[in-house]
């Protein structure tokens, strides 16, 4: 095939890949979009399973570039369900008309810098060759489903579903005995749905994790008008915030009042809902004993909740902080557990051995099924990266990252010029609101970009130290928070020869993060080589 040539490339169609194709275009780029979906939408596109909701309140999970846009936007929920954020991201597409530079159904499989040329050469996997001087990564950091290589599976009869690759015909349960594995923030939404349509569900737990309510319901009319009068203002304080969101403050330790008052605060944001809940008090976050008082109250309410208490203690997550891993949002989950037609497996107690054509073997015991859903999570922040085979000057991205999961502000590995992550490891993306955080990495990735043209630069490339820097940095941060003490969570990278296991994401907070952002463009892009 003949190449076709672009200013800029964008892989992926999500929020993050819509937003950037619109702000290239209007810079007065030649700039296309290449999708893998038949769609757009991304994480909302593949992710239809029953329950699919988002846990960051919908009047702040949304884009803020538009002032119209914001304004004409209505959300039903206080938490919206996947079918509505993806009803708003088509609008979002035809609002702006980014359909026509988004070619859907392909697959980049490999892409390499030519240094000559000053070009990134992409393939796809229909055989197109596309030549672009931008090469944008709007891969998404939850896109690459993992799916567990499970003893037995070929032999296994009954279907299996993955809840990050959801089929889009409608799927019934009626009648069906039906195993859920997983219990993250995908399987803890989808558990209650399942176990109302199926004849049985059996949920298989290795951990417990940490869920709090979301006590959704409809969108407060009040609260909607409130924001709306001062929707720039309300962004504008949510972008200097930690977490990119406004959330409530809290006034005072847990350890400045007694155990009476520290219950009804608890209690309190428990009603309310949401992940407000951790800001009951100033430092369930920073400090491990106020956590455990934390923790403690919430493996109170499963207690509560569950009426074997043998299934509650199962449920009752142990060894990690409130807050370690990824804490989930939830409706009914808990409550699920009190249905005649649910049982729940402890992996840990009762390890699965096999596959069969008719079931699931564990230890002790035959489990009999007609559908299996896999909601094991994510080849988190770098797999759909690492699945395309991308050459920069030297080595692939894959090859780099074996030395250790670096990206100069997680937007710009070295020695890969002109190529950007949106919401890349290095970034504080997923750890933040990441609407916003894709909005803040998009517009400085355009400015960026629009600098370089007006200053007529070839190319800009990351500087190795600075790099390193940023990384270590990072380190610094992460080893003074709580991640780090979860040994098993999608945040932490993957075990590599040699080197210690380190946080993903950028954990210095969101405000923070976006002034060194400035700070570095300000400075005619410090850390970076920019090439005439
Ligand atoms: P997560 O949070 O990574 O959860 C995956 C779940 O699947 C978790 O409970 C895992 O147990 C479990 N899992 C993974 N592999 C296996 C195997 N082999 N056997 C049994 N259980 C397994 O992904 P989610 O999709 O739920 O959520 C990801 C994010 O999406 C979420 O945080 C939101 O930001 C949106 P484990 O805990 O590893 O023992």
């Amino acid at each position: 095939m003949v190449p076709e040539n672009f200013d800029a490339i964008v892989v992926g169609a999500g929020f993050a890949g819509l937003y950037m194709l619109h702000r290239l275009r209007q810079n007065g780029l030649r700039t296309i979009a290449v999708e893998a979906g038949a769609d757009v939408g991304g994480t909302w596109y593949w992710n239809r399973y029953p329950g699919a909701r988002c846990d960051i309140e919908s009047l702040q999970y949304s884009y803020s570039f538009d002032e119209r846009l914001q304004q004409d936007w209505h959300w039903s929920e206080r938490y919206a369900a996947q079918p509505e954020i993806l009803k708003y991201i088509n609008h979002v597409a035809d609002r702006f008309d980014l359909r026509r530079d988004i070619r859907f159904g392909r697959r980049v499989t490999d892409m390499d810098w030519s240094t000559d040329a000053c070009l990134w050469h992409l393939r796809t996997d229909l055989g197109e060759k596309l030549n672009a001087r931008f090469a944008v990564m709007a891969t998404g950091c939850l896109s690459a489903a993992r799916t567990p290589d499970m003893p037995g599976l070929e032999d296994f009869r009954g279907t299996a579903y993955y809840t990050g690759a959801w089929p889009h015909h409608e799927v019934k349960f009626t009648g069906q005995s039906v195993a859920v594995i997983g219990t993250g923030s995908t399987g803890i939404q989808v558990i209650p749905k399942i176990a109302h349509e199926a004849r049985h569900l059996t949920v298989f737990q290795r951990t417990a994790n940490f869920t709090l309510p979301a006590r959704n319901g409809v969108l407060d009319a009040e609260h909607e008008k409130t924001w709306k009068r001062d929707y720039p203002a309300m962004r504008d304080k949510a972008g200097k915030s930690e977490r990119a969101l406004i959330q409530s403050a809290p006034q005072c330790s847990v350890f400045d009042v007694d155990a009476v008052e520290r219950e009804r605060v608890f209690a309190e944001h428990w009603q309310r809902g949401g992940l407000d809940f951790v800001r009951s008090f100033t430092d369930l976050v920073a400090d491990e004993k106020a956590n455990a008082v934390a923790a403690d109250f919430v493996r109170a309410r499963i207690a509560e909740i569950v009426e074997k208490p043998e299934t509650a203690e199962v449920l009752k997550p142990r060894g990690i902080p409130l807050g370690a891993r990824r804490i989930c949002l939830d409706t009914d989950y808990y409550a699920t557990y009190n249905r005649p037609n649910v049982t729940l497996v402890d992996l840990r107690a009762e390890p699965l051995v096999r596959f069969t054509a008719t079931g699931i073997e564990t230890a002790s015991r035959r489990h009999e099924l007609d559908a299996v859903v896999f909601a094991t999570g994510f080849d988190a922040m770098i797999g759909a990266l690492s699945a395309i085979q991308i050459k920069g000057v030297r080595e692939t991205l894959a090859e780099k990252w074996t030395r250790g999961i670096t990206n100069y502000l997680g937007l710009a590995p070295a020695g890969f010029p002109n190529f950007f992550t949106v919401t890349g490891p290095g970034s504080p993306g997923i750890l933040c609101n990441v609407v916003v955080a894709i909005e803040q990495h998009v517009e400085w990735i355009s400015d960026c970009i629009d600098y370089l043209c007006r200053n007529q630069f070839r190319a800009i490339e990351s500087n190795n130290d600075a790099e390193e820097n940023w990384f270590n940095h990072a380190n610094e941060v992460a080893s003074k928070t709580m991640f780090m003490t979860a040994k098993n969570s999608w945040h932490i990278s993957p075990e590599l020869p040699g080197r210690p296991r380190t946080l993903m994401p950028y954990a210095g907070g969101f405000a923070d993060y976006t002034k060194i952002c400035c700070d570095v463009a300000a400075a005619n892009y410090c850390g970076f080589k920019l090439i005439r």
